[in-house]
């Protein structure tokens, strides 16, 4: 028999594993600025971690993704809080297991404006899940 869906790492349309409406167990708070992340906590435990992403720019609208690091040293970018502009703020609820993982600002020239690749720039930390 067929099969009904394609050799797709994850479900094409509904898409993203992490994404959960469970009700959080904890509140990360990450202040975003050119160029750095910086979240209230170092760790927090595993289970649905809703993320809150201030943007303390007064010009530069900045994103948090949050990488999930692979044993190879690769990223899984578990979810994001998309171009978030200067002064507001936007939040996302992950599940995500313990791991090793980076918050990061990842736009890049041509993005929202923006004319520097801020992951380089060093808009990055690392972060714990426990
Ligand atoms: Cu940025």
């Amino acid at each position: 028999m067929l099969a009904a869906c394609g050799g797709e790492d994850s479900d094409a349309g509904s898409g993203n594993p992490y994404l959960t409406k469970k009700a959080p167990k904890a509140t990360v708070e990450v202040e975003m600025i050119e160029f750095a992340m910086k979240p209230d906590v170092p760790s927090v435990a595993a289970g649905p971690i809703r993320f809150r992403a201030t943007n303390a720019s007064t010009s530069m609208v900045h994103e948090l993704a949050v990488l999930r690091v692979r044993d190879d040293g690769s990223f899984d970018n578990t979810g994001e809080v998309e171009d978030v502009d200067p002064g507001k703020s936007g939040e996302i609820t992950l599940d995500l297991p313990a791991g090793r993982y980076v918050l990061a600002c990842v736009l890049v020239p041509g993005e929202a404006g923006s004319t520097y690749d801020h992951f380089k720039e060093g808009m990055k930390t690392d972060f714990e899940i426990r």
